[in-house]
C-alpha cells in the first residue's frame, strides 16, 4: 500500500489534516509539539468508477464504491513537529525522520495564515513567515539525510571496494527509505555527480546529492493550510509564487473535520473533495454550528470551492506520483471474479507497473504461470511486459490460475 506523511512545523495543523482525512481523533492542541508520536492511518484516493463506462454495477470487494467513486485505501501518517534546528535534537520531531522517509511521497503542511512563530508557538496571523517555514524545514529534511548518508560512508565506500557500483552501494544502505538504485542514478544524474568518484566528493557534493535525492525519493505538495483564516491568501499567493515548480493546494484541515463530523452525525449531506455540502440536520443544529457552516461556506467554499484535503490526496496520489488504477477481473464479459462480484477490485499501481506486476501483486502462483493479459475494453492480448494505464480492466491469463 502507498505511504504518505504529513511533515511540517509543529502547529500547522497536521494532526487535524490527519484527523479529517482518517476520522481518528489524535490529539490536536494550540501548544508546540502536541504530537510525541507517529499517528497511523487510513485514508483515501478518489477515482471514478468504470462501472458507469461498462453499463454494470459494481460489487467490491477492496476499493469500496461511493455515488459512482471508488476509495482507493493508503496509508495517511502524521508525524510530530519539526523546527528550525530539529537536525541538531531541537524540539522531537527528528527521531521520526525516519518514519517519514519510509513514505512514498510527502504533504508539507504549513501555516498560510503565518500565525506560527519561529519556536512554533501559536500567535498572532501575519506574524509568521511561511514561506521561510518551508525552506527551513526541507532544510531539516535534506541536513537529516547528509547525516544518513555520513554515517554510511565507510559502508559504502566498502561495497565500492568489493566491486559493486555506486548506485548498488548506495541503495543497501538507504532501502528502508524505499531508496532504489534508480533514484540513486537519477539523483546522481541530475546533481552532476555520475562520473565524480565517490571518495572525491566534497561537502558540496554531499549537500546536492542529499538535496536531490530528497526531491527525487520523497516527492512533496506544499499543502497551504488554515486558509479559513482572514488574511491568509496573501501568504497562500506568496507561497504559489516563491515555489513555481511545487504543487500548492490551498487547505482548511479544520472545515474538513467539522464538516466530515457533522456528516457522521447527520446534520449535513457532504462526501470528502466535493464542491459543496447540504444542511440536512435542520432544527437539530445549535446556533453556533450554524455559524461555523456559515463561515465554511463563505471563506473556504466561497474562495477556494473545496476545503482540500481529499484535493491533495489526490493531487499527491495522481499528480505528484502518478498512480494509476487498475481494474482485475477473472470473467471478460461479465467483469466478475470467480464469486460473481462484478469489478470487485481496484488497485493503485506505479505508473510503470506491468501486467507481470500486477500479477504479482495479486498473487505469486498467478505470476509464475502467466501467459498474458486481456484488455476488457479492445479485447486485445497484453504481453506481460505491457504498461498499465489508468482504468485499464485487464484478465490475467496464466497457466497457474488463481481467483
Ligand atoms: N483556523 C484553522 N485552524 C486550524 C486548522 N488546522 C489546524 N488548526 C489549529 O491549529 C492548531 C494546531 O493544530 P494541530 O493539528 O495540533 O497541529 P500539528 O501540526 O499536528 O501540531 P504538532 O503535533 O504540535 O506538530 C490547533 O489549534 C488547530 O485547531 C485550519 O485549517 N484552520
Ligand atoms: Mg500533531
Amino acid at each position: 500500500m502507498i505511504r504518505l506523511g504529513l511533515i511540517g512545523k509543529t502547529n500547522t495543523g497536521k494532526t487535524t489534516f490527519f484527523n479529517a482525512a482518517t476520522l481518528q481523533s489524535a490529539e490536536v492542541s494550540t501548544y508546540p509539539f502536541t504530537t510525541k508520536q507517529p499517528n497511523y492511518g487510513i485514508a483515501y484516493a478518489l477515482s471514478p468508477c468504470v462501472d458507469s463506462e461498462f453499463n454494470v454495477k459494481c460489487n467490491p470487494k477492496s476499493a469500496p464504491c461511493v455515488d459512482g467513486w471508488r476509495y482507493l485505501p493508503l496509508e495517511l501518517i502524521d508525524l510530530p513537529g519539526l523546527i528550525k534546528g530539529a537536525w541538531a535534537g531541537k524540539g522531537l520531531g527528528n527521531q521520526f525522520l525516519s518514519v517519514a522517509s519510509q513514505s512514498d511521497a510527502l504533504l508539507h503542511v504549513v501555516d498560510a495564515s503565518a500565525s506560527v512563530d519561529e519556536e512554533g508557538r501559536l500567535t498572532e496571523p501575519g506574524k509568521g513567515n511561511p514561506v521561510a517555514d518551508v525552506y527551513d524545514i526541507e532544510e531539516e529534511l535534506v541536513i537529516w539525510l547528509m547525516k544518513v548518508l555520513e554515517r554510511n560512508e565507510e559502508r559504502i565506500s566498502r561495497a565500492l571496494r568489493s566491486g559493486k557500483s555506486l548506485p548498488e552501494a548506495m541503495a543497501e544502505p538507504l532501502r528502508g527509505m524505499r531508496v532504489t538504485e534508480q533514484h540513486i542514478e537519477m539523483a546522481l544524474r541530475l546533481a552532476g555527480l555520475s562520473n565524480k568518484d565517490f571518495e572525491n566528493w566534497n561537502m558540496n557534493d554531499d549537500r546536492k546529492f542529499a538535496q536531490v535525492l530528497r526531491e527525487v525519493t520523497k516527492p512533496t505538495i506544499i499543502v497551504a493550510n488554515k486558509i479559513d483564516v482572514e488574511g491568509s491568501e496573501k501568504f497562500y499567493q506568496e507561497l504559489v509564487e516563491k515555489f513555481p515548480d511545487r504543487i500548492v493546494v490551498p487547505v482548511s484541515a479544520e472545515a474538513e473535520l467539522i464538516l466530515r463530523r457533522a456528516e457522521q452525525k447527520g446534520l449535513i449531506r457532504y462526501k470528502p473533495g466535493e464542491e459543496k455540502f447540504v444542511i440536512t440536520g435542520g432544527s437539530a443544529l445549535t446556533e453556533q454550528q450554524r455559524w461555523a457552516l456559515d463561515v465554511i461556506n463563505e471563506r473556504v467554499f466561497g474562495k477556494y470551492m473545496r476545503t482540500g484535503v481529499q484535493f491533495a490526496i489526490n493531487v499527491a496520489v495522481f499528480k505528484l506520483l502518478r498512480m494509476n488504477v487498475v481494474y482485475p477481473v477473472y470473467d471478460v464479459r461479465t467483469l466478475t471474479d470467480r464469486q460473481g462480484n462484478v469489478l470487485p477490485d481496484a488497485f493503485l499501481v506505479p505508473a510503470d507497473a506491468t501486467v507481470r506486476d500486477l500479477a504479482e501483486r495479486i498473487h505469486k502462483d498467478l505470476a509464475k504461470g502467466l501467459l498474458y493479459a486481456i484488455d476488457v475494453r479492445t479485447g486485445l492480448r497484453l504481453p506481460a511486459d505491457y504498461r498499465l494505464k489508468d482504468r485499464d480492466v485487464i484478465k490475467i491469463v496464466s497457466t497457474t490460475a488463481h481467483g
